[in-house]
């Protein structure tokens, strides 16, 4: 029978598929737990989520005893904003260029390759819309520093940097895509995910054993640096018509900065979420910072973002902009619409 998890849910499940440790998998199951539908369909999903929630506190429990949680992964950066974009390249394509360009971070430029060492997170945005970009050391001859590939498993999305005034791009492009293959995951543009889950049970891969999971899907989006550079649309043209990649390309250049709000707007598109406004009785919208929710997510899921007081006491909601008639009256189960603006009735 099917559980009918909501696009909350889905995401939760999405992480704990992508956890690298023990703890981020509890936090994930937690949160799934919370969020599953409790009705008598979803009995059995419970019991499982509940059941791996025991196995994986006594996992660390046991990495805490050991130490073996502890170590400093100089990869691993902690999710903010509307969700986090690592950046993946070969040597001197431009990764820490694009992060300085759009963000505050303090990264390291050098005309030499190699010159950045660890994940540097900065805030960038589309519109309104923090969105974290992770700049990380290069990919050399195909081969990840350590803990880069459980960077790209935690990550919502991945921003692959060619060079387009390298001799070697396609190399270096075909090495990067590599990785994800050898690595059980499969590099995808689309914003829509197919699992390949099993639905009947309603509980998407629980019970399978990690190694035996399919690929797991990875927003990717490529990016074509230094499209400046003499000569670089002409081997731009030749990438494409060699490669024949269905990936998204875009070409963008981080010193002038042409095509980077088309990048970020790429990226917005691929995190599959949308942006929602409160709003207090008599007031106007509060402007300044959007709840950030997955695409199908409902009245509920932003109330549940607010407060879970809040959304246990629900009565309704009005909402405007979107296909509602503005101030329209409606319920915890209305879908709400990138650019909604609610306001929540307890
Ligand atoms: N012409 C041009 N040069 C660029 C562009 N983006 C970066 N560069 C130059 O490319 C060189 C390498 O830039 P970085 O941002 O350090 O490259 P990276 O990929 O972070 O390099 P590693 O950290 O060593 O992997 C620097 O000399 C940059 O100034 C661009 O859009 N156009
Ligand atoms: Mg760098």
């Amino acid at each position: 029978m099917a559980v009918n998890a909501s696009p909350m849910y889905q995401k939760a499940e999405e992480r704990y598929r992508c956890a690298t440790s023990p703890q981020e998998k509890l936090d994930a199951l937690q949160e799934m737990l919370r969020l599953v539908p409790k009705h008598k369909a979803s009995e059995k999903v419970q019991q499982q989520i509940k059941e791996r929630i025991k196995k994986t506190k006594e996992q660390v429990g046991k990495a805490a005893k050991t130490g073996s949680g502890q170590q400093h992964d100089p990869m691993s950066v902690p999710r903010q904003g509307a969700g986090q974009v690592l950046l993946l390249g070969a040597p001197n394509v431009g990764k820490s260029s694009i992060v300085g360009a759009l963000t505050k971070a303090k990264v390291e430029i050098a005309e030499f390759p190699f010159s950045t060492h660890a994940a540097v997170p900065g805030m960038a945005h589309h519109e309104d819309v923090p969105i974290q970009l992770v700049d990380a050391p290069p990919v050399m001859d195909g081969h990840p520093q350590p803990g880069m590939t459980n960077a790209i498993k935690k990550a919502d999305a991945v921003l692959l940097v060619i060079d387009l005034s390298a001799i070697e791009l396609i190399d270096q492009f075909e090495q990067c895509v590599a990785l994800f293959g050898e690595h059980g995951m499969q590099p995808v543009s689309t914003a829509e995910l197919d699992f390949g889950d099993d639905h009947e049970d309603g509980v998407m891969g629980i019970e399978e054993d990690e190694h035996e999971a399919k690929l797991l899907p990875k927003r990717v989006l490529v990016v074509a640096n230094k499209m400046d550079a003499p000569g670089a649309m002409e081997n731009f043209e030749t990438f494409k018509e060699l490669t024949e990649t269905d990936l998204t390309l875009l070409p963008i250049s981080a010193t002038t900065g042409e095509g980077l709000p088309e990048m970020m707007a790429a990226l917005f598109g691929m995190l599959n979420v949308i942006r929602v406004y409160s709003k207090r009785p008599g007031k106007p919208a509060d402007k300044e910072s959007p709840f950030i929710l997955p695409v199908g997510g409902t009245v509920d899921d932003m109330a549940r973002h607010v407060h879970n007081d809040v959304a246990e006491n629900l009565k309704h909601a009005r909402i405007w902009g979107g296909t509602v008639h503005d101030g329209q009256q409606v319920t915890g189960h209305h879908v709400l619409t990138d650019g909604n603006v609610v306001e929540l009735h307890v």
